[in-house]
């Protein structure tokens, strides 16, 4: 504490001891209190990258240490744990490109990144950190796994139930009264039937019913990756890695029927603190609609084409048919002429992502059957046509086409020159060529004419209902989420095969299922996943199945393992789950909108169902963390002449851009033209034109990459200004939910700032100023103002708020000389979230406290000491304000009145005259009443 100057070698020396010291007394650790009231603050945990942290990752982090000490201090027991999301594909991939084992360098990414984070004082509590590729951690994964596959969707009592309940069912009565969530396709059987089915159809036919479940889906295959892609790992046909060629096909996956809870999981919404972006994210990815399903039989064929509508009410509009070239029935319907187009025209198809499909472009594809479709009301006949803009696997995979009242349908016919039939009018519609609103009306379908759209609707509905064409159903935009993985590096699925091949899981008992080493990380050569090569890998003598879970499977439900994390015998007890309950703030990126936050949404819905949790929603609120820009810098190349030009004489010329290293460019944006030449070869000899001495660059804010040379790297900042500046100054941003731009330069603010707080308790000549004097009044309300707002504030999450107040705060102290213990301490207590190590330095050295200032009690503000003592009142008399008088705050109103009588100003108003009524408003105004004497 001797110091004179708080300098970066002050600044390491007390960082690096509160460091050891927190550990050491373990400070961050919590327990189980239930004299304490809870709150759980969680981060979106990370996945740890070989390229460790930059400026943007801890923006967050940094928010839920704040808000974590913050109500640490306002007397909450806080949960507050960090861990690893470390199975995943960067991993593998550097697995098989260089033969290290995952487990080697995701390891040594988790050291890098606890480092970084050390750095930066969370209050993490260290007996909590988790990893997802820990045995202990993924044997809990894989037994919430097998009670997926051991469940089904009870749609009566709209919960998942157990699969013996199912099984009952079926041996007493088949599945005609089972009200289940299903695949479609389950056909109607007795029990008799189902006595007859062999130990294999009967498996197969429960796998209709589970909720973990292996069928026959439609993935994007890449035979030269030998794995399934997702969509958005697909560009133009072909792998975005490598540029392999990626095909639809058909493949048994394991699948987890979330569609089931499709309901539940939009109905949850309404009760959640979220964004509302991010609320209509999973709502639109849920994409519920209402309508009908109709049957269209095929001319001279047994074969009736189900389409799924949302739009009932426009069938006289339709005319033709559309599959998708999928579609279970093309085979069957295309005419002889026709095979061969159709055929050629379905590989064509299979190349596309479904991203392509929709995308809306110019090019439209579509093929006829040859066959034709019986429209259920007029009896006309309608062409089958094959597109690809109709999805296999949305609503049925085929549509009725309706030119006049929707844009896709119109633009096929128009390129394949089919009917268009107008089917409303409606004045409202008299210029727009597809109505179908509400208001207009249905016009050339003779009885039902003069209709408007909901009555037609029902008009049209009601009679195809009656005759079993047609019934009322909701679809959904979700699907089933794919669950296999053809890669090493991921949670075993915890199923082996008999003999017959009927999947079983593995018993409670012999879980985990760990994965086994094997000597290459690639799929086989016959294209098999890479768990193949390990061949004695089996369960008694039965082969494991050898896909891995995908990424989500462990972030789906790690919140729940923090809560207990070495529980061996259950993912998490009855005790600390009932204790902690769901996370009351959760921050992290929008990005997860629709995977992460729905995936585990859904498995705590499904955890609830079982009886292992109270709780069905797991993160109360949400806050997404905005994302941090960096600031590149364009120089300029003539193209013409290979010179480069300052920024300023582009204009004329045609020019390169080209991004060069923001740190060799003052906040002039001159550019270190020696810095440049030492950067990189092809500048070293290069002609630079300058400008009035300078050489000038552009900057543009945009998101930090590597190959923009704008990334800054958090510990070169700590290493300089050190952890509590850092920290401020990613704060001070602006609002922690929108977008900011990373600027170096003024991280200078928040480090001055903390230099004035220093100063406060030790003078520049290193000798401690704090008095033990009664503060003033003027003092007071310095601090308590501050109180008032910071807390405020900070509760709010606005932090860039509260630090500006407490600059303000520290500022006000200064010009008043103030260095009064009892002022500094609430000064130190409200500064502490935002900067633990300087604040922790000062309470325990200047201030002499035994115990960490973490465990100090939240200030509050006294309300009577954010105003000054006294105040200027001002007075209207007959309704003018006639003059100000200074009064003391709390006074009775006799002696106010007294007092505003005697002042001068009043008496020359009031003279002659006869007061009527004197009205005091306390702390706001005064006015007088008063008539003229006129006797
Ligand atoms: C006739 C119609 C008339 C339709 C109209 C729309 C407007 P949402 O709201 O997204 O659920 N459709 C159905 N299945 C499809 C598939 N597999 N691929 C592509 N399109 C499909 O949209 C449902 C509507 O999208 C359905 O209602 C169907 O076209 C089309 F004025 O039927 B509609």
């Amino acid at each position: 504490m001797q110091e004179l100057l708080m300098n970066t070698d002050t600044i390491k020396k007390i960082e690096r001891k509160w460091l050891a010291r927190w550990e050491n007394e373990r400070l961050y650790s919590v327990k189980l209190d239930t004299s304490l009231p809870k709150y759980y603050c969680l981060d979106m945990f990370p996945y740890p990258s070989g390229a460790g942290l930059h400026v943007g990752h801890p923006r967050g982090y940094i928010a839920t240490d704040v808000y974590s000490r913050f109500k640490r201090m306002a007397g909450f027991n806080v949960l507050h744990p960090m861990g690893f999301d470390s199975f995943g594909l960067p991993a593998e991939q550097y697995a098989i490109e260089t033969g290290q084992h995952p487990r080697v360098t995701t390891d040594k990414n988790i050291a890098t990144f606890k480092s970084q984070l050390r750095k930066l004082g969370f209050c993490y509590d260290p007996d909590r950190e988790i990893k997802t590729s820990d045995a202990q951690y993924y044997h809990w994964t894989q037994w919430i796994f097998t009670q997926l596959f051991d469940s089904w969707y009870c749609l009566d009592t709209r919960q998942a139930m157990p699969i013996d309940a199912l099984i009952q069912h079926l041996e007493r009565s088949g599945n005609a009264e089972v009200n289940a969530w299903s695949d479609s396709r389950t056909s109607i059987i007795s029990a008799q039937q189902w006595a007859k089915f062999s130990p294999l159809q009967q498996s197969e036919f429960l796998m209709n019913y589970r909720l973990a479940y292996r069928a026959d889906s439609y993935v994007n295959w890449c035979p030269a990756l030998g794995t399934v892609l997702a969509n958005d790992e697909i560009k133009d046909g072909f792998s975005e890695r490598g540029g392999h060629p990626v095909q639809k096909k058909m493949m048994k996956q394991w699948m987890l029927r979330i569609s089931a809870y499709a309901d539940r999981l939009l109905e949850g919404l309404d009760s959640l603190d979220w964004p509302e972006a991010l609320k209509d994210m999973q709502r639109n990815w849920i994409g519920k609609s209402q309508g009908a399903e109709i049957d269209f039989q095929v001319r001279d064929s047994q074969i009736a084409i189900n389409v799924f509508t949302t739009c009932p009410d426009t069938l006289y509009g339709a005319t033709f048919l559309v599959l998708a070239p999928e579609h279970d029935a093309v085979e069957e319907i295309t005419s002889p002429t026709f095979k061969a187009a159709v055929a050629s025209y379905r590989e064509e198809v299979a190349l596309r992502s479904e991203r392509e499909r929709v995308a809306k472009t110019d090019r439209i594809t579509g093929q006829f059957t040859g066959a034709y479709a019986v429209h259920p009301l007029t009896g006309e006949n309608l062409p089958i046509w094959i597109a690809d803009y109709v999805l296999a696997d949305y609503g049925t995979g085929a549509i009725m086409a309706v030119p006049s009242a929707d844009q896709r349908d119109f633009n096929f016919a128009q390129a394949f020159d089919l009917p268009v039939l107008q089917i409303y009018e409606g004045a409202e519609q008299a210029n727009k060529p597809f109505p179908g609103k509400e208001g207009s009306r249905l016009i050339n379908s003779g009885e039902a004419s003069g209709m408007l759209r909901a009555e037609a609707t029902d008009w049209i509905l009601e009679r195809l209902v009656a005759t079993g064409a047609a019934k009322r159903t909701f679809n959904y935009r979700i699907r089933d989420a794919i669950f296999g993985r053809q890669r090493y590096w991921g949670e075993p699925i915890p199923v082996y095969y008999d003999e017959q091949g009927i999947a079983h899981v593995v018993p409670e008992q012999d879980l985990p299922v760990t994965l086994p080493d094997v000597e290459a990380f690639l799929p086989t050569s016959e294209g098999e996943p890479p768990l193949e090569r390990a061949r004695s890998w089996r369960y008694g003598g039965y082969k494991y199945e050898t896909t891995t879970m995908p990424g989500w499977a462990g972030s789906s439900w790690y919140f729940l393992r923090y809560m207990d994390p070495t529980n061996s015998s259950a993912p998490v007890s009855r005790e600390a789950m009932a204790y902690w309950q769901t996370v009351d703030l959760y921050v992290g990126g929008s990005e997860h909108a629709t995977g992460h936050l729905l995936y585990a949404r859904f498995w705590t819905h499904f955890l609830k169902d079982r009886g292992l949790l109270s709780f069905s929603e797991p993160f109360k609120r949400v806050l997404c963390q905005g994302m941090i820009l960096g600031v590149s810098a364009i120089i300029y190349r003539d193209k013409a002449t290979h010179e480069y030009v300052s920024a300023d004489l582009k204009e004329g010329r045609d020019v390169q851009p080209l991004y060069v290293d923001i740190s060799m460019v003052n906040d002039k944006n001159q550019v270190d033209i020696d810095a440049l030449r030492a950067w990189r070869q092809t500048y070293s000899n290069g002609v630079f034109i300058y400008s009035n001495g300078v050489f000038l660059c552009d900057r543009l804010s945009e998101k930090m990459s590597k190959s923009k040379y704008n990334v800054v790297n958090p510990d070169d900042l700590i290493d300089i200004y050190g952890a509590d500046t850092f920290r401020l100054h990613e704060m001070f941003l602006g609002p922690i939910d929108q977008t900011a731009t990373w600027s170096t330069q003024s991280i200078d603010g928040p480090h001055k700032f903390l230099q004035k707080v220093w100063r406060l308790f030790l003078s520049e000549q290193g000798e401690m100023v704090v008095e033990n004097l009664e503060p003033t009044a003027e003092e007071l309300k310095v601090v308590h103002t501050a109180i008032a707002k910071v807390a405020r504030a900070t509760e709010d999450m606005s932090y860039n708020t509260a630090i500006a107040a407490l600059m303000i705060c520290v500022n006000q102290l200064g010009v008043l000389h103030c260095h009064k213990r009892s002022v500094l301490e609430l000064l130190l207590k409200l500064l502490h979230p935002y900067a633990p190590f300087i604040t922790e330095e000062l309470w325990s050295e200047a201030l002499g406290h035994s115990h960490s200032i973490l465990d100090s009690e939240y200030p509050v503000a006294d309300e009577r000491l954010l105003y000054e003592a006294q105040f200027e009142c001002p007075v209207s008399i007959n309704g003018k304000l006639r003059t100000r008088i200074m009064l003391q705050r709390g006074m009775t109103e006799e002696a106010v009145k007294a007092q505003v009588l005697k002042d001068s100003t009043v008496q020359r108003w009031l003279s002659g005259g006869r007061l009527l009524k004197f009205i005091f408003v306390p702390d706001r105004i005064i006015n007088i009443v008063y008539a003229l004497n006129t006797d």
